[in-house]
């Protein structure tokens, strides 16, 4: 079967689904829960199971990425805002973007058929873009970012210190959250590099004025470096693996 064209029928056949994982706040002493991040999964009829990794840049190239990251909008916020309005828990959630999607002149009106059509309140939406989608057209990107933030949608650098950042770029994006790249966390504590380069990341974010957020988070030596270099929140198996929606639901429900 050609993965294109099942993908092609996955949303109408209701194959996609999305899974969420919680965040914390580690700052305040316990590990708090702040926010969540939707992870998109394609449960496939003739493929089974494959992973964004594989079906999402396919999906850039034939342009489907537009329907679909339509569709991972709209549950999204709908979901967050069932839950908020469920638990009371008025937790962000996050959505990745994809960087066809963020050149899509129709992106802005998108979010706001997203937000409006579920009545989640904007600041409890927060859109994921990569470095590298915001470094290539920074004239058009600074108008794109304006645009989402005039609506009050929060902001965030995924995958940070992979890509090729301007700092004065990204000083002058109207940016909330820098999220750490896993790939600099899994040598914490020990790898001086790693070390290095985490500790320098969140002292210029910080002085940027952005929160951070590290993800990949595994172990507890990991988590206790990153809290005394000031790390504001953390995203990984240690706290906990994305969940399905009903697994979301009784975490949701536990006490605490
Ligand atoms: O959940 P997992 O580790 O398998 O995700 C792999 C990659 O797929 C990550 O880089 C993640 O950002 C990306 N991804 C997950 N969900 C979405 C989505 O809804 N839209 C886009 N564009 N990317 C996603
Ligand atoms: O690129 P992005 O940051 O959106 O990708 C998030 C991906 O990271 C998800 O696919 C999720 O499954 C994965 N992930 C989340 N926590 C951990 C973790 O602690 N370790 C590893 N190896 N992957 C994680
Ligand atoms: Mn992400
Ligand atoms: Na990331």
């Amino acid at each position: 079967v050609e993965i294109g064209n099942a993908l092609r029928h996955a949303i109408r056949l209701a194959e996609l689904s999305l899974h969420y994982q919680p965040r914390a706040s580690v700052q305040g002493g316990a590990a708090v829960t702040v926010g969540m991040e939707a992870l998109l999964r394609w449960d496939g009829q003739l493929l089974g199971r494959v992973a964004p990794s594989e079906f999402i840049p396919l999906a850039e190239q034939n342009g489907l990425i537009l329907q679909i990251g339509q569709w991972v909008l709209e549950r999204a916020c709908h979901q967050a805002q069932a839950w908020r309005a469920r638990h009371g828990a008025a937790l962000p959630v996050a959505v990745n973007l994809s960087a066809r999607q963020f050149r899509d002149a129709d992106l802005v009106r998108m979010v706001e058929v997203a937000l409006q059509s579920s009545g989640l309140p904007p600041h409890l939406l927060e859109l994921e873009l990569t470095e590298s989608m915001l470094m290539q057209d920074a004239r058009r990107t600074r108008r794109t970012l304006a645009a989402l933030k005039a609506i009050g949608v929060r902001l965030a650098v995924d995958d940070f210190g992979t890509g090729y950042s301007s700092l004065s770029y990204l000083k002058s994006f109207p940016l909330d959250y820098l999220k750490i790249d896993r790939s600099f966390v899994a040598g914490l504590p020990q790898d001086r590099s790693d070390a290095a380069i985490v500790r320098a990341i969140i002292a210029m974010a910080h002085t940027l004025g952005l929160k951070v957020i590290a993800e990949g988070v595994e172990t507890a030596g990991q988590l206790a470096f990153l809290r005394a270099q000031q790390c504001d929140e953390i995203q990984g198996y240690w706290f906990s693996r994305p969940l399905a929606v009903a697994d979301m639901e009784t975490y949701l429900g536990r006490p605490g």
